[in-house]
């Protein structure tokens, strides 16, 4: 996948105009709001128009790659609980501690849909894209037997600017405390859920597992691997400029106080996400850009 080009000023498109190929239908989803649904020989999707956010990827032939909680409020306000929230120009509270909304604005403004076009195999391919404070993004999200999202942003200031960005991806598996996340041996990690500073930082040591709650941001571009053996699969992540990799899953101890996400559901999803976060952050000079790509992939273990 080629990075989007948002050094070009002439988007083809408004919304209400675009001509979409058959395999893809634009109208209101869950709550009313703007969803893009693609249907296409390679694979099925949806995408929110709020927060760009894909909810749903589904590769011919295979089960729901991505968790979306059925408790997620869709009301074109609140960020939806699942799916690959964009988490844009800050990362959680951001690097000096105090952002506001939390990961930033991007995930929960109405992006615009600006092409919709099919791929050579048998995919659909969807850009998106959302200007605010001088910094515009372009989101490419290739549907298909792979999901590849490139995420492209250009300061349109006159300062160069540093800004954070991750895909949050919610992977749907069936038991989270029998999968394993290979990749990440032998990377530092900051424990978002540590008491302090001092305790925070650890390097991983052989697979990730999961049996409470995991909060940690991973200095690491490396391909991930999570395995999914009630499901009979293998989800793979592969990042081109992503230095970042974030694990979440709240356990019931923080999945309980969470008004869209339901008590039973924490088991079933496990966040592997990617981006450039902290120190990690891009700067980029004025009038240039910068860009991230990540791909989804699965492979079936079924004998
Ligand atoms: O990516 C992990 C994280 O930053 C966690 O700290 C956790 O709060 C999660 O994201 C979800 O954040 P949200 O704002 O969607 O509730």
């Amino acid at each position: 996948m080629t990075a989007p080009n948002v050094g070009n000023p002439t988007h083809p498109a408004v919304t209400n105009q675009m001509r979409l190929p058959r395999t893809a239908a634009l109208g209101p989803g869950r709550g009313g709001q703007q969803r893009l649904l693609i249907d296409a020989p390679a694979g099925a999707a949806e995408i929110y128009l709020h927060g760009a956010t894909v909810t749903s990827w589904v590769p011919r032939g295979a089960s729901e790659v991505i968790f979306t909680s059925r408790q997620a409020v869709f009301d074109g306000a609140t960020a939806i609980r699942g799916g690959i929230p964009l988490c844009l120009p800050e990362f959680g509270v951001g690097i000096n501690g105090d952002a506001v909304p939390k990961h930033g604005w991007a995930r929960i403004a109405p992006w615009r849909l600006l092409t919709v076009t099919t791929t050579d195999g048998g995919g659909v391919r969807a850009l998106l894209s959302v200007s605010r404070d001088r910094l515009t993004a372009l989101y490419e999200v290739e549907v298909g037997e792979t999901l590849r999202l490139g995420l492209s942003l250009r300061n349109e200031g006159t300062e160069p600017r540093t800004v954070e960005a991750a895909a949050h991806t919610y992977l749907s598996v069936h038991d989270v405390t029998a999968s394993r996340i290979s990749g990440l041996a032998g990377a530092p990690y900051s424990d978002n859920l540590a008491r302090s500073s001092q305790e925070a930082r650890h390097v991983q040591e052989g697979d990730v597992t999961i049996g409470g709650p995991v909060d940690r941001i991973y200095d690491s571009a490396e391909p991930i691997t999570v395995t999914d053996p009630g499901h009979q699969r293998t989800i793979g992540i592969d990042k081109r400029n992503a230095p970042s990799t974030i694990v979440w899953n709240p356990w019931s101890t923080y999945s309980a106080p969470l008004p869209d996400m339901a008590d039973d559901e924490f088991p079933a999803m496990v966040c592997v996400e990617s981006g450039a976060v902290r120190e990690h952050a891009p700067t980029i000079e004025p009038g240039a850009s910068w860009s991230m790509q990540v791909t989804l992939s699965v492979e079936s273990t079924a004998v």
